[in-house]
């Protein structure tokens, strides 16, 4: 048994000399036995690689078929993988004529019994920057061979944040009482100019050298469980990185959408499901480029559609990731989205799955959600979106912009959603004005959108920072380094001797909510009651059959007493409560005050 290892040891290695010249590129670059997904498809680039054909003598795995395009330097290869399958070496034949070499292909095992961590409304997001967090690693700022260099002093540039540093302060995150981070895209991004952001994407199957290594990610993935964290990856469809070797050698005419000349997406999504529509705007939505560097992909082309499936597979079964943001939801096909979807819940049926939809109009939101019966006939898989209503509406309310029957307004047009509590809530994020920011850094306005976002339905979101009050209103402000994230900086906001009075104080009162939400049943999944707003204050519920939690958001200039008999129907089943903040006990329901300018959480 041994030596037969050994055997096809040796002959892997030999292969891969005799295939390195032959094969530039193989995705992905091994998969799986005991998939579901059975139908796997290998693209392998190289000069003139679809002038060979591929024979294959392995128990449970066939070729079924080849598909080549206008480019004779890609070949794709149909494999079919019968769940008897073993994990081993799949030994490729190719020959053109008296032309041959061989490769093998490596088949590991799917993980048995893995537990994914869930991610639903008992849980919290904090949204990373990696870039901009905590440069774990100086080694790897700069790598040879990538194009940007670590940078601090530019704001465009890499400033040596990575996995090491996100790995690090993991338990500062889960001390806090967050239950799961995202961050911003990891995989290689090896642009000229501008990729500290990692959308562009050059690699879908590996990690940039500047944040880490596959491994690293791997452990963080481990290293978060440890902790009870989950780990939600970042993926882009939409398009990818010119850098791509895609670029210089693109697989097939029909790979990306290309215009006579350089066309931008209209980035008006009102098109999708507007039933007059026409056809050149709904074209301009999903065909236009994001950017000039961002060519779009083409996810009609079937050979790109399983491409993409194949990678999110390849993320989910490799590195146990337990959720996926997908960028820009509504700038890829629509119908192949939801076939993305049913694909992955079949392999995964616990994955948690959130959209990026970027429209503040609630309408707008529903119609991407699943259980919504569309007037157009589409009913899309999609359970959970990014609610843009809510943090447009926080952004107006608390920069004072419009009053806060605005919040009452938009909440209240929940009746929208099959299902509310699944909508990912959040009032900043890595594309928005920082919550501080259009608070016009009012600690008290501050407070109040905290306490909405932990109070309110859904999953709640707080972008990086947010805790030390970080500011910032356009991308590469707003995305600014966390202070002490790097051994030279002179101060360390990671420690409260770090921090300054104020920042102290928004860091004791997110930790405080943060870690009162963790064991607060009624807020994961009660109901909602909710009244008109009476002197610039919003007073709603939560509650199910044994706990109810009162909240009030007084957004006025004058402090005010809670009308009981407005809020009888519900205040009148409880006769005292705990304000959750200051842990002060409140005798009479009666006699409730909510500061100017401030708000009451109350356990009643
Ligand atoms: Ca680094
Ligand atoms: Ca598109």
């Amino acid at each position: 048994m041994k030596k037969n290892v050994l055997l096809i040891l040796i002959i892997f290695i030999c292969n891969i000399t005799n295939a390195q010249n032959q094969i530039q590129n193989i995705e992905p670059p091994f998969w799986f036995t005991g998939m579901e997904y059975q139908d796997l498809q290998i693209m392998l680039h190289g000069k003139n690689i679809a002038d060979f054909k591929p024979t294959l003598d392995y128990e449970g795995v066939k070729i079924i078929s080849t598909d080549t395009t206008d480019n004779k330097n890609y070949l794709f290869i149909n494999v079919k993988i019968e769940k008897t399958a073993k994990p081993g070496l799949l030994l490729f034949s190719f020959n053109k004529g008296k032309k041959s070499f061989k490769f093998s292909y490596e088949l590991r095992a799917k993980r048995k019994n893995y537990k994914r961590l869930d991610i639903n409304t008992e849980d919290v997001i904090y949204l990373v920057t990696p870039d901009r967090f905590v440069n774990g690693d100086k080694n790897n700022d700069s790598i040879k061979g990538y194009f940007q260099k670590a940078d601090r002093s530019d704001v465009k540039y890499r400033h040596g944040g990575d996995i090491a540093g996100i790995t690090k302060k993991l338990d500062y995150i889960k001390d806090m009482g967050f239950t799961a981070i995202w961050s911003m895209p990891m995989l290689q991004s090896n642009m000229p100019i501008y990729s500290y952001h990692g959308y562009s994407i050059t690699d879908f199957y590996n990690i940039d050298r500047r944040f880490g290594t596959n491994d690293e990610y791997l452990n963080l993935v481990a290293e978060s469980h440890k902790r009870g964290i989950a780990v939600i990856k970042d993926m882009v469809f939409n398009q990818f990185g010119d850098g791509h070797f895609w670029t210089k050698d693109k697989p097939d005419k029909n790979w990306v959408h290309v215009w006579d000349e350089f066309t931008y997406s209209n980035f008006n999504g009102t098109v999708i499901p507007d039933l007059y529509a026409s056809n050149y705007d709904r074209d301009r939505m999903n065909r236009g480029w994001f950017d000039k560097w961002m060519p779009d992909l083409n996810q009609e082309n079937p050979l790109v559609a399983k491409y993409l499936i194949q990678t999110t597979l390849f993320w989910v079964e490799y590195a146990g990731i337990d959720g996926i943001r997908m960028d820009t939801y509504q700038y890829n096909y629509k119908e192949f989205m939801n076939d993305w979807l049913k694909i992955i819940k079949t392999e995964y049926p616990d994955l948690f799955i959130v959209g990026e939809v970027w429209m503040n109009d609630s309408e707008i939101i529903s119609y991407w959600k699943k259980g919504n019966n569309n007037r157009d006939g589409f009913n899309s898989e999609l359970e959970y979106i990014t609610d843009f209503p809510v943090q447009s509406i926080l952004n107006n309310v608390f920069s004072s912009y419009k009053g806060i029957y605005e919040l009452y307004n938009t909440v209240s047009r929940d009746y929208l959603y099959d299902n509310p509590l699944t909508n990912m809530i959040f009032a900043d994020n890595h594309d928005v004005t920082r919550i501080f920011t259009f608070c016009k850094e009012d600690i008290n306005k501050y407070k109040q959108v905290i306490a909405f976002l932990l109070t309110a339905r859904g999953i709640p979101q707080i972008y990086y920072g947010t805790e030390i009050l970080m500011t910032g209103d356009h991308h590469e402000i707003l995305r600014a380094d966390y202070p002490g994230g790097w051994e030279e900086d002179t101060i360390n906001a990671f420690t409260s001797e770090g921090r300054t009075q104020l920042q102290n104080e928004a860091f004791n009162y997110i930790t405080k909510l943060l870690n009162w939400r963790k064991n607060t049943s009624v807020i994961h999944n009660g109901k909602t009651l909710h009244f008109i707003p009476y002197k610039d204050t919003y007073v709603y519920f939560r509650f199910n059959d044994k706990n109810c939690v009162l909240v009030a958001l007084n957004n006025g200039k004058e402090p005010i007493t809670l009308e009981y008999d407005r809020h009888s129907e519900i205040l009148n089943k409880y006769n005292k409560g705990k304000e959750v903040i200051t842990d002060k006990e409140i005798l009479n329901l009666k006699d409730i005050t909510v500061p100017a300018n401030g708000l009451v959480i109350i356990d009643l």
